[in-house]
Order: structure tokens, then C-alpha cells, then sequence
């Protein structure tokens, strides 16, 4: 027996932190009826609508969602007037007692749903914060772990014509041994945060694909496509016809098939973001995307994209919305974010520290800007646990195969700022193998660490030899010299080195500044002081020979509890270059000027 639960534990620890989830790619091409809005929720510190005083899943719990037979009948819960939240939302800039608030809350749609003959239904959420349970009917569908990554799960033949209900049990609480684990500089939103739809799609259908240049090469598509059904074997074809392409595949029992295609494209950049239309079409079900191809690569210590080399004037960017505060998930929250990123001259931006919502990648992608995509990998992570390493590796995975035809990806980030040990290296270059297996074609990278060395005199070098960095294609480095390490001065004095012959984006520096808040550049908090930062830091940036691009520390103020200063901070992280409202600090324009100097 007690081999039998070893063995059972250990096969929990390799699966996916997920059960009963699949893929739906390109979601925004299905036939989809939304069931966001207004949903009734319940709040649940102890976790009573799951549990009974035993901690075994209750027989009354929340998810059977039902009213009382009778007058002598007890029922402790009654979602039918249960106070509202928006979905998608988090519930945490909804309603003020929740502002803090991490635990569960019950979420509760009704929905009517009669699907066609022939056809199949999944219930689909773009992201939930940071576990959730779902049930349909009272009926558990399943649990999904991670809180930026999409999930689906069937529901063919268990939905009603009328009077459904569906109710998701959603639970922010942090965990040491998660993904990300118990400390972040960000708003631990909960809550159904993006969108939820109900799928609809052919009996067998298009599952996934892929459509992508084939690494190394500007002239040949290489891809796959993946059918979901009861018939596995047949004839599917991938057209792009503007490029004059139409190939076609004969799908094995698995529903999978691999194709090349010679192809003449006008390759996507910033300066021209082009993306075609294309078709995958199976006997009876048909995805149509909008793709654009390049090449991504590196040389020495160059980038090159569509062969070449370039400087990535990036920002990075929190999921904060802007104006309203919260997490953003609208495709205006994405066109706001990403117009000030093209305003202050970018062509990159770096999505932390966790995937963003789809729009704010498809909408980078069609406004010219290259990304960064990142894992919420960050800091601290419990390195030795076979668990945590399957959810983080499920995480990547999902967010692979969510973007992975998206062109404006360059780079995937596999952590950021995690601590030198053997266990940490260990995880993340199997995570970083990992990523490469699901995705041969793009970079790999992460905001390594880096040390001091005294140099010469009141000089000071630092040093990036964080052994992982052998691991990537392309160092990433966070510093903070001016702000945490040391005064403004400082910056005069600092120089870098590198001991790997790799391109370096110096992925985070910054101050913190309050909109309106004047003083002299040495009065911490005001937009002075953050303008000589970023003054004093371009005249060193300039000075790295291998310094390939730049992501300055952050695009928008946002909420963080770690930032409790009154009247200054209130709860926000202020290294924001614009604050929340629009409010373009005065180092916004000390970046711009440095990205008008970097353009091509
Ligand atoms: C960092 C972290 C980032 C923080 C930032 C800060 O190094 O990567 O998540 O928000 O510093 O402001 O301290």
C-alpha cells in the first residue's frame, strides 16, 4: 500500500498540474458564445461551499448550486442573491472589502445552450487567478493551476438546453511551492480575469497547429496540424493564398500531421508588420488566423531578426489596466499600454512577469512590436520540488501553445531573479530544454544574476557569470545602480563585462517616481530624481559593447503590496514611466530621445 501511494504521488508530481483541460488554439476563430457579464459570487475564506467540518469535499457544497426543496429545508448559500462581479475581472479592484482579499470566491453563471447535432461544446476561460475548480451541473469538470494561461474542458453531453449552471470555484491564496510562490512585486489578483466562452466545434475538429518559418530559414514553412475527434485520418489543408500557398495533409491516427512548404514572403518586422491570412481547413471544420513569418537569431553578440542586427528599444509592462487600476484584459487596456510603448519609440516590449492576456500579444503583433514572453518564474521558487517543477513546466507549455504562431515572439523567458544554487540551475535548464523541445524556433532567455566587482579605484565592474546564462540564447539583467545599489553617482562609475560571448538585454532599471512630485535629482520619489536615473543610465548603457536591448523598469506604475509608503506610494509600485492616468513622467522623454538615437 505504501508503495502503491509513493508510486501514485510521484505520478501526480510528472502530470500536468491540470486534469481533464485541453487546447483550443486561436479561440477567437471559433464559434464562441460568451458567457462573460455579471456573475453571482460567494466569498469563501474557509473554504465551507468545498469542505465539511472533516475537510472532506462537502455533500452540501456550493457546486451543487441548489435552493431549498422546502420550508423545513436548510441551505446555507443562495447564489441567486449573492452579490455580482464582472467577468472578466479581478475581484480585488471590484469591491472594496476585496481589495486584500486571498482565498476563494464561488462564481455562478445560468446559461441556456442548445448545441447543434454534429457537434461538440467546451467551456473555455482565458485565465483564472491562481486555481480553479469547475463544475457544470454539479458536476466537477475538472481543476486548472497557474493564473495566466488559458484552459477548456468538454462538455459535450453534459449540457442542457436551459438552465445550466456553472460554477467555478476560484482561489488566489499563494503557496509556497507555486508558481509564482509567496512573494511578488505585483497585485496577487483573484478572480476570473479574462474571458469565459462556450466552444463550439464539428465533431472532429482543428484542434491545433502550427505555421511558422522553419528555423534557420526565410523561404520554407514548416508546421503541423492536430485533429481532435472521432475521426483522426483525414485530409486537411493549409492555404495562405495572398502568398499563393495551398498544401495538403493526410492526418494519421492521432489526428497529426507534419507539412513544408516552399514560400516567397514579405517577412514581418516593426517597420512593416505584415501578417497574411491563413486557412487550415479539415474535411469539416475550418481555422483561419492571421500569421506573419520571420527569422529570429542570434550571432555573437547580435540579434537578428529577418538576418539583421538590431537594437530592441523595449519597455517592460505590468498587466495593470490602465486609467481603472485592476488587471487588464480588454483589447483597449492592450492599445492604451502598447501606444505609449510605441510613443516613447519602442519596437519590443517584455509582457512580466507572466503571460498577458492574448489581446495584448496579437495587438503587439499587428502594431510592430516584438515580445518577450515570460513565466511568473520569479524569485523564490521551491527548485527541489518534482511538483512545482510540473505545474511551471504545464505553465510554459500552455503558453507555448497558446502563442506559438504568433510572429511578434522572439524570446521566451523562462525566470527572473531567482537565486544561484545547483537545485535552481538544475530546474531551470531543464525548463529551458523544455521550452525548446515545444519550440525549436524562438529564443530563450531570463533576467539572470550578476555580481560586483571592485575595480579600479572608485570604479566598479559588474559581472554577469550567472552560470545559467550558458543556457540561453540571450542574457537578460536586472539592475538597479542609482536606485537600490547605490546613489545616482554611481552610474558614472559602472561598467560591465560579461563572460559569455552573448547578446545582454538589460531587462529592468529604474527609480521610483510620483506624477508631480518635483525636487532636485536627489530627492528620492521625484520625477527629478528618476530623470537623472535614466539620464546617468543611458550614458553607461551606452558604453556596454554587447548590449543588444533595453527594457527599462516599468512602462505604468502598479499595485503592489510591498509599496505601502503614504501619500507616495498608497500600494503602488511608482517606477512607472507614465502613472496610472496617462501621465507621461519627465524620464518618459530621456527614453524617447534614447530610442530616437537607437533607431534603425
Ligand atoms: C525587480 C523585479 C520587479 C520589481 C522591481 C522593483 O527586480 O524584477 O518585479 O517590481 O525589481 O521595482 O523593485
Amino acid at each position: 500500500m505504501r508503495r502503491l501511494l509513493v508510486i501514485l504521488a510521484l505520478a501526480a508530481a510528472v502530470l500536468p498540474a491540470q486534469a481533464g483541460a485541453s487546447a483550443i488554439a486561436n479561440i477567437a476563430a471559433r464559434k464562441t458564445t460568451s458567457l462573460n457579464g455579471k456573475w453571482r459570487t460567494i466569498v469563501d475564506p474557509y473554504e465551507n461551499g468545498y469542505f465539511d467540518f472533516r475537510m472532506q469535499v462537502s455533500k452540501e457544497g456550493y457546486f451543487l448550486d441548489v435552493k431549498p426543496k422546502d420550508k423545513t429545508d436548510r441551505v446555507e448559500y443562495d447564489f441567486d442573491t449573492a452579490p455580482l462581479l464582472d467577468v472578466p475581472g479581478d475581484w480585488n479592484s471590484q469591491r472594496e472589502s476585496l481589495f486584500f482579499y486571498e482565498g476563494t470566491v464561488w462564481y455562478r453563471q445560468k446559461f441556456d445552450f442548445a448545441p447543434r447535432p454534429g457537434t461538440r461544446a467546451f467551456l473555455y476561460f482565458g485565465a483564472a487567478n491562481y486555481e480553479a475548480i469547475v463544475f457544470l451541473n454539479g458536476e466537477k469538470l475538472g481543476t486548472h493551476t497557474g493564473g495566466f494561461t488559458p484552459f477548456s474542458f468538454e462538455i459535450t453531453g453534459k449540457v442542457k438546453a436551459s438552465g445550466n449552471s456553472l460554477v467555478v470555484k476560484v482561489d488566489n491564496k499563494r503557496h509556497l511551492e507555486g508558481v509564482p510562490t509567496l512573494n511578488t512585486d505585483w497585485w496577487n489578483y483573484g478572480g476570473l480575469t479574462r474571458d469565459v466562452l462556450l466552444v463550439e466545434v464539428p465533431e472532429t475538429f482543428v484542434e491545433d497547429y502550427l505555421v511558422q518559418l522553419k528555423k534557420g530559414s526565410a523561404d520554407t514553412i514548416a508546421g503541423w496540424v492536430k485533429l481532435n475527434g472521432a475521426r483522426p485520418r483525414q485530409q486537411v489543408a493549409i492555404r495562405i493564398p495572398e502568398a499563393g500557398i495551398s498544401t495538403t495533409v493526410t492526418t494519421d491516427d492521432k489526428g497529426y500531421a507534419e507539412f513544408t512548404v516552399p514560400a516567397k514572403l514579405t517577412l514581418w518586422s516593426p517597420a512593416n508588420p505584415k501578417l497574411y491570412d491563413v486557412i487550415v481547413a479539415s474535411e469539416n471544420d475550418t481555422v483561419r488566423d492571421r500569421i506573419g513569418f520571420r527569422t529570429i537569431e542570434v550571432r555573437g553578440t547580435e540579434i537578428l531578426l529577418n538576418g539583421k542586427s538590431l537594437f530592441l528599444r523595449g519597455v517592460s509592462i505590468h498587466e495593470e489596466a490602465p486609467y481603472r487600476g485592476g488587471r487588464a484584459y480588454s483589447l483597449d487596456d492592450a492599445r492604451t499600454l502598447l501606444g505609449w510603448a510605441k510613443e516613447m519609440g519602442c519596437n519590443f516590449v517584455r509582457l512580466a512577469h507572466y503571460p498577458h492576456n492574448e489581446n495584448m500579444v496579437r495587438e503587439a503583433e499587428r502594431m510592430g512590436l516584438m515580445v518577450w514572453s515570460e513565466s511568473p518564474i520569479y524569485w523564490m521558487i521551491q527548485w527541489q520540488d518534482p511538483a512545482t517543477y510540473a505545474n511551471a513546466a504545464n505553465q510554459v507549455a500552455e503558453s507555448i501553445a497558446r502563442d506559438r504562431n504568433r510572429a511578434a515572439i522572439v524570446l521566451w523567458s523562462v525566470a527572473n531573479e531567482t537565486p544561484i544554487t545547483d537545485a535552481r540551475n538544475d530546474f531551470l535548464r531543464r525548463l529551458a530544454r523544455h521550452v525548446r523541445t515545444l519550440d525549436p524556433t524562438r529564443l530563450v532567455t531570463a533576467a539572470l544574476m550578476h555580481h560586483e566587482e571592485a575595480g579600479a579605484g572608485q570604479n566598479r565592474v559588474a559581472v554577469i557569470d550567472d552560470p545559467f546564462g550558458a543556457d540561453v540564447d540571450v542574457l537578460g539583467c536586472n539592475e538597479y545602480i542609482g536606485w537600490y545599489d547605490g546613489l545616482p553617482e554611481k552610474l558614472d562609475r559602472s561598467q560591465w563585462k560579461s563572460i559569455y560571448d552573448k547578446p545582454l538585454i538589460m531587462s529592468e532599471f529604474g527609480a521610483d517616481a510620483l506624477f508631480g512630485m518635483h525636487g532636485d535629482p536627489l530627492t528620492r520619489w521625484s520625477e527629478e530624481y528618476q530623470e537623472g536615473i535614466y539620464q546617468r543610465q543611458v550614458a553607461m548603457l551606452n558604453k556596454i559593447p554587447f548590449l543588444r536591448g533595453t527594457t527599462p523598469w516599468v512602462l505604468m506604475d502598479f499595485r503592489s503590496p510591498r509599496r505601502p509608503l503614504p501619500n507616495i506610494q498608497d500600494f503602488f509600485n511608482r517606477k512607472g514611466l507614465v502613472s496610472l492616468r496617462g501621465d507621461k513622467k519627465k524620464a518618459f522623454y530621456v527614453l524617447q530621445e534614447f530610442y530616437r538615437s537607437k533607431a534603425d
